[in-house]
């Protein structure tokens, strides 16, 4: 995403990224070999870090799953090649081009941690979890807050069936969700010019909504790694922000949470980001998106085009607050 102390940041970016590719890389050698084997060394640790853990993902059986006919799109899929290519995942790196770095990730052991005002807090393996959720797909239209979108089958659950599991108190108003924290694997979590550990968060109604969808599959498979395996949202009436990835908590509080991009920017990037053409970003026009794979600019509809299913969360449509 692109900030308002553009500059700055700009050069925060591209000064610490390669620095820190660069240690690691020192650390390696150090490690490994002397420094007659250095160029072999290089090839592999390259290959190595693009192939990442290559063990087969274990939940890949589970895939396909049934698609759910109530999500339908007015568009074409997006190319799978197109989707899981071109990604923000800043944990990676502030390029859309993160696909090889993401594979660093291990994925596996990988726990989300519930806990919080919820009478059961508890821990779950990621691949009990996906055994006990009743798995389906459903095609989603994703919109970007930097006016790109996509149309991806994701698989997955309804984010509402693992807020029952765990039994929300009374006064629990909100859920606060926190992206692994690793910059050992992934570079840009060493930028301090972020907040890390990515954040986001939603009120307990949009949480329990229809269209809130725990993402743990895409195009009939396991997540791959750069679109957020193994745990990740997908909240298709909301900028796309919203949807992190790469979960491992979550926490029920009666506080508003902080997402990364609000503490980074408050005054662009706010807490229910629900896309509305009718109100621009500060510097760009939300009226309309690229269609990520094709030459075409559409128009950008409110709430994504799903208002059938949240408008009633949002009652004042001229209240700013909702829409950025
Ligand atoms: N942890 C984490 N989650 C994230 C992001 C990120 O940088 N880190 N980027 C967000 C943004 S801006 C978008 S548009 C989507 C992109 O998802 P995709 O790469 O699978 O298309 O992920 C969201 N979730
Ligand atoms: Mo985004």
């Amino acid at each position: 995403m692109w900030i308002a102390k553009k500059r700055g940041w700009e050069i925060a970016a591209s000064a610490l990224t390669p620095e820190s590719v660069f240690r690691n890389r020192r650390r390696f050698l150090a490690g490994a070999a002397g420094a007659i084997f250095a160029p072999a060394l290089l090839a592999c640790e390259k290959k190595a870090a693009a192939e990442g853990d290559a063990t087969p993902d274990p939940s890949a059986g589970l895939y396909p799953v049934q698609r759910n006919p109530k999500y339908t799109l007015d568009r074409d899929l997006t190319a799978e090649a197109d989707a899981t290519t071109y990604n923000n995942y800043y944990e990676f790196g502030t390029s859309k081009n993160i696909w090889e770095a993401a594979q660093a990730l291990p994925i596996r052991p990988w726990t989300i941690t519930v806990d919080g005002m919820v009478a059961k807090p508890q821990t779950f393996d990621i691949d009990a979890l996906l055994r006990a959720m009743p798995l389906e797909e459903r095609t989603y239209r994703h919109r970007c807050v930097e006016a790109w979108s996509m149309a991806v089958p994701w698989s997955g659950f309804p984010l509402s069936a693992l807020v029952k599991m765990v039994e929300p108190q009374a006064g629990a108003k909100f859920l606060r969700f926190e992206t692994f924290m690793n910059a050992d694997v992934a570079p840009g979590q060493s930028d301090p010019l972020y907040p890390w550990p990515y954040i986001e968060g939603l009120t307990i109604e949009e949480a329990t909504n229809d269209l809130a969808f725990v993402a743990t599959g895409i195009y009939g498979k396991p997540l791959p790694k750069q679109s957020g395996a193994p745990f990740r949202l997908a909240l298709p009436w909301k900028y796309g922000f919203k949807s992190a990835k790469g979960i491992q908590r979550i926490t029920f509080t009666d506080e508003q949470p902080m997402g990364l991009w609000q503490a980074l920017q408050g005054s662009e990037y706010g807490f229910y980001a629900n896309v509305n053409p009718a109100f621009p970003h500060p510097r760009w026009s939300q009226d309309s998106e690229r269609v990520l794979g094709s030459g075409d600019r559409v128009p950008t509809q409110i709430f994504n085009g799903y208002g059938d299913f949240v408008a009633s969360l949002y009652p004042d449509l001229n209240d700013r607050t909702y829409f950025y």
